[in-house]
């Protein structure tokens, strides 16, 4: 049995299920629940707020987790950081009031700046030798300068919207985050064992985001140009249809790519396109 710990509400909660979910592991999300258990994996999960999953992590009450890189950064405890999941993507950076006059770093010196990571942003001023004073506010820290209780801010940036509407410029971002998946650095051989065939099933779902499944039929003296096209991890399928003359080929194809090869592909003279959902690849 291995215990992942999640957020039990918020912005990682839904699409950490999801990961759950597509890597084949069911379990219900009761919100109210603390700790549930999924249905056909021996894995316990663990509901908690994101700020507490490091710790817990660390201390070896939950096994492996999924949070904030932001969070763990903070937190400065000792977790192994196994995956980057690639959502929740934010950044968390130094922001002023538009009306300042913003030279670079220097400004800070002496500034009393607002903050909900207090460690990571010390942290920063240190390496960069700037003497400012750190004011930890939990929540709304983005109103703290309009208020006067500071002169600028440290906070989680992901569109901008809300730094905008506050009078805010983001000048400084200091870290790049997104969700991760961390674990206890001393799992016994069975738990890591669990985590490994996990991480194997995590790895198939991540390698299918933002790929298509495309085929389509295509004159056989044309094939090795619509491979040039089609690079596939090794190589595309090519196999010969009844109609003489005439080829299958199927290949995988990045989404954000995919319209510019149709253009490339139809121009050879391919007919009957199709492009199809990936939902894993075990390369
Ligand atoms: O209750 P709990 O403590 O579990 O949740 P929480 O309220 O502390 O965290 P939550 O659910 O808001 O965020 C969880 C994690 O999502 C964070 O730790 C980040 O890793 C990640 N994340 C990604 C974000 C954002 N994007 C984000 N935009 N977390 C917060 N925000 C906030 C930001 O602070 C800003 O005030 O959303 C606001 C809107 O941002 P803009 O720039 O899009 O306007
Ligand atoms: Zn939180």
């Amino acid at each position: 049995m291995i215990r992942i710990a999640i957020q039990s509400k918020g912005r990682l909660n839904e699409e950490s299920l999801e990961l759950l979910k597509d890597s084949g592991v069911t379990v219900d999300n009761q919100k109210r629940k603390f700790l549930g258990r999924a249905a056909n994996y021996p894995l316990e999960v663990l509901y908690l707020r994101d700020d507490d999953i490091p710790e817990v992590v660390a201390d070896g009450s939950a096994d492996i987790g999924i949070v904030g890189l932001n969070e763990v950064e903070e937190k400065g405890v000792a977790v192994e950081i196994v995956r980057q999941l690639g959502f929740g993507s934010c950044r968390v950076s130094l922001a002023v009031p538009k009306d300042a006059e913003y030279s670079g770093l220097e400004w800070f010196q002496g500034k009393i700046i607002a903050t909900s990571y207090p460690n990571i942003l010390k942290r920063f001023l240190s390496e960069k030798g700037i003497s400012a004073s750190v004011r930890t506010i939990m929540g709304s820290v983005e109103i703290a300068p309009a208020a006067g209780i500071a002169d600028a801010i440290f906070d989680i940036v992901s569109s901008g919207g809300t730094l905008i509407s506050n009078g805010l410029v983001e000048v400084e971002r200091v870290l790049y985050s997104q969700a991760v998946l961390i674990a206890n650095p001393s799992l016994s051989e069975e738990k890591r064992a669990l985590l490994d065939s996990l991480l194997f099933r995590i790895d198939a779902v991540g390698s299918s985001r933002g790929k298509k499944y495309i085929l389509m039929n295509i004159p056989s003296d044309k094939v090795e140009e619509a491979i040039n096209i089609l690079p596939a991890m090794r190589s595309p399928t090519v196999m010969p249809l009844a109609a003489s003359g005439w080829s299958s080929l199927h290949s995988v194809v990045e989404e954000s790519e995919l319209w510019d090869k149709v253009e490339k592909l139809k121009a050879l003279g391919a007919e009957g396109i199709l492009i199809l959902q990936l939902d894993k690849v075990i390369a």
